[in-house]
């Protein structure tokens, strides 16, 4: 018989129990993977208290240079205990192994690398300016941490998604509370662990488990000692999470939903193209926030690039990780039911389904699940829901094009404004195209391509500010100018 696992919360270098205890639930099969520590609000109190001040002991008179090398450490560990963190996410998510394997494990030690260099690589800045006098001044710009920051983060990439702003915050010297879905609190607990055995100080590093509204994310929002919110999710919980931090005037930085257009023009390479939208559209289960879920393809080869893209989406093996599949489940049976009144309202909207549209039959526990096909639908108008709303499922819609300008204006008539890709082989329309983009990222012949260094974000519905490289750093800082007179 094996024993039931308690997730518990991480304060100040213990771990710490609570009265009420939520399920964390296998999308593969609906059975129990864990009891997770529900933190109240006192809980989440004593977590920002340890963070409050840790940031003034040990951590905050640490140097760069040894604060860059935890951090690497903290990388090293991750590697180290590989196979735990790859077992943990995909019990929480049923992923396919490759994906877990290749992007999120590897990116999470991956991010606490990159800060933990790029951190010590700064240097602080100074200007000399003339005075009347002759004698002139100097001023020094030294960036000190913004203090105590609330990560709050999504289950759709629980452990990059985390650790991405988890590494550059705690890179330049600040202390975290943190807080995983309530869909995925297990790599998040092991990254306690690891916090843990590199003898990370007390209260750098504190994990809370928990839900949103009136529960440990509204808390860690409302706590008057905390100095920032860096938030990754949909875009309405975005606007909740700025009204609630308007109140202590807290800086936000917010990474949110997407709807985004791939294009493909007549003269791609068209095995590239088809390729690239196979991911785009249909990695992680459709669960990216970077994913094209509004396909336009040149009238040219529209028919020959939707027959091709249904023979791949139907392909795709779906099932079990361990049984070696393409693609996992939805996150939820929620998320399912959601997703699932996107099919119908496809139907109702007058879509032709070209593939998908319903839920895989095993005939075993899987069907407890929360698998779903691959669905690719076309036929809708630029206004159908389908077209306008964020679905966050294995799912696409094809419109025909015949104009660079009539694609690039229906691209951009959205909400949201997160990322697009272009799919050609003439450089010049695609830089023309590019520019014209309203969105944060713009891939040119491939899709989620990530240099660390660039600005990362969205624009309209999709985010406030951008992360990545020194964004994050300066996000994550307080300059204070010391202007000298000599
Ligand atoms: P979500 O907004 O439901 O939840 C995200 C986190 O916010 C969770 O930890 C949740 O508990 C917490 N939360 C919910 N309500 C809160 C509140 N009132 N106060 C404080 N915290 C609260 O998002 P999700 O369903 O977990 O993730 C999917 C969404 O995230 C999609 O919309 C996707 O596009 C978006 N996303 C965006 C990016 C990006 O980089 N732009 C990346 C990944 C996911
Ligand atoms: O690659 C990244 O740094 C990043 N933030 C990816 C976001 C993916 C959204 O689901």
């Amino acid at each position: 018989m094996t024993s039931l696992k308690i997730i518990k919360n991480y304060i100040n270098g213990e771990f710490v129990d609570s009265e009420n205890y939520f399920d964390d639930i296998s999308p593969v099969d609906g059975t129990l993977v864990a009891k997770v520590s529900e933190a109240d609000e006192i809980i989440v109190d004593n977590a920002v208290q340890a963070a409050k001040n840790a940031l003034h002991g040990e951590w905050g008179a640490m140097s760069q240079k040894d604060r860059s090398e935890m951090l690497n450490k903290v990388a090293d560990e991750i590697e180290q205990r590989f196979d735990d963190f790859v077992a943990a996410e995909i019990a929480d998510t049923g992923k396919a192994h490759a994906q877990v394997k290749n992007i999120d494990i590897p990116r999470g030690a991956a991010n606490f690398r990159f800060f933990a260099d790029l951190a010590a690589s700064q240097n602080e800045q100074s200007f000399k300016m003339d005075t009347p006098d002759g004698k002139g001044a100097t001023n020094i710009i030294v960036n000190k941490p913004i203090g105590v920051v609330s990560v709050i983060s999504p289950w759709n990439l629980p452990l990059l998604l985390m650790t991405w702003k988890v590494a550059p915050v705690l890179a330049v010297g600040n202390t975290v509370v943190v807080k995983p879905s309530e869909e995925t609190p297990s790599t998040a607990t092991l990254l306690a662990e690891v916090m843990d055995t590199v003898g990370m100080p007390k209260g750098v590093f504190n994990l809370l488990h928990g839900f949103g509204p009136n529960s440990a994310g509204e808390f860690m929002v409302a706590n008057k000692d905390v100095d920032a919110i860096t938030f990754t999710g949909e875009s309405s919980t975005g606007s909740t999470i700025m009204k609630n931090a308007a109140v202590g005037l807290k800086p936000v930085s917010f990474e949110l939903g997407g709807k985004n257009a791939a294009i493909i023009f007549a003269d791609a390479d068209f095995d590239a193209a088809l390729a690239g939208t196979v991911r785009s559209a249909f990695s992680n289960c459709g669960q990216v926030c970077l994913c094209s879920e509004r396909v336009y393809v040149e009238r040219a080869i529209f028919d020959k690039f939707v027959s091709a893209l249904k023979e791949k989406a139907e392909a795709i093996k779906i099932g079990r990780p361990e049984d070696d599949a393409d693609m996992g489940p939805l996150i939820s049976k929620e998320h399912k039911d959601k997703v699932l009144g996107y099919f119908s309202l496809a139907l109702e909207e007058g879509a032709t389904v070209i593939t998908g549209g319903s839920v895989p039959e095993f005939g075993d526990e899987r069907d407890n699940g929360a698998f779903i096909k691959p669905t690719i639908w076309t036929g809708l108008s630029e206004e159908a829901r389908i077209i306008k709303e964020e679905i966050f499922g294995p799912v696409c819609h094809i419109s025909p094009f015949d104009q660079e300008d009539e694609v690039i204006a229906k691209a951009n008539d959205s909400e949201y404004g997160l990322a697009a890709a272009i799919w050609t082989t003439d450089m010049d329309k695609a830089n023309r195209v590019a520019r014209q983009m309203e969105v944060g990222i713009c891939w040119v012949n491939d899709w989620f391509l990530r240099d660390l260094r660039t600005p990362f974000g969205g624009v309209k519905l999709s985010g406030i500010g951008r992360e990545g490289g020194i964004h994050s750093l300066e996000f994550y800082s307080e300059p204070l100018t010391i202007c000298i007179k000599e």
